[in-house]
């Protein structure tokens, strides 16, 4: 975990899910001033996980690592996972890349956080608390059942979970979230629209998604 300073202006920007097009036009959009800072799952679901990749790391825009990102790295390092449809076409889109590229990106995904904490700001993937385990950090806190059925926890509705004094900005789960304690600013892109949240004034910057086939 890295401890800023700053605070500059941060828009937290959403879960990108490999949607290029949808992101150019909600950088545009931020007010002069901002730093867009991202809650990982750059890749999969989307048209364009090469082109996300590209923005980001060229403009070297801060991001937390989120479960989609950390297994995308888990496989481009050789470690077995299940690939499915969606990692599938992101893993052929990188393998279509010169290697240079790859190893650009593998070292870049090595050296992502799993949280960025500001003065009165967390920002993870799922879930921050000053304690928690970073797997916590990608997955939010779960819980297993004796059949191994895995239980999500609301966590942004249970106090217990809560860290005075922070706002935690999430992505992962796609559902409106917006308390002093919790704003989540994954609003479901691609299908969806691809959202930005301005950290000073609780505003969000929303942009609708583009209609394009992925293949
Ligand atoms: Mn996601």
């Amino acid at each position: 975990m890295d401890s800023q300073q700053t605070p500059s202006r941060l828009a937290v920007i959403g879960d990108v899910h490999s949607c290029a097009a949808q992101l150019e036009r909600l950088l545009t959009k931020l007010p002069p001033g901002y730093e867009p800072v991202f809650v990982g799952d750059l890749v999969d679901r989307g048209p364009d996980p090469v082109g996300v990749l590209d923005a980001i790391i060229d403009n070297n825009f801060r991001v937390v690592r989120g479960n989609h990102d950390d297994k995308l790295y888990r496989a481009l390092k050789g470690n077995p996972v299940q690939v499915g449809p969606d990692l599938a076409f992101t893993l052929e889109r990188i393998r279509s890349q010169p290697a240079g590229w790859r190893e650009r990106l593998v070292s870049w995904l090595a050296g992502l956080p799993t949280a960025l904490v500001f003065p009165g700001i967390a920002i993870a993937h799922a879930y921050w608390s000053p304690t928690c385990p970073p797997d916590e950090h990608l997955w939010g806190p779960r819980f297993h059942d004796e059949e191994g059925t895995i239980f999500r926890v609301r966590w942004w509705d249970v106090p217990a979970y809560w860290t005075p004094g922070i706002q935690v900005v999430f992505g992962h789960y796609h559902l409106p979230v917006l308390t002093p304690h919790a704003v989540c600013v994954d609003f479901g892109a691609p299908e969806g629209p691809l959202a930005a949240y301005l950290t000073d004034t609780h505003q969000f910057i929303v942009e609708p998604p583009t209609k394009v086939a992925r293949k």
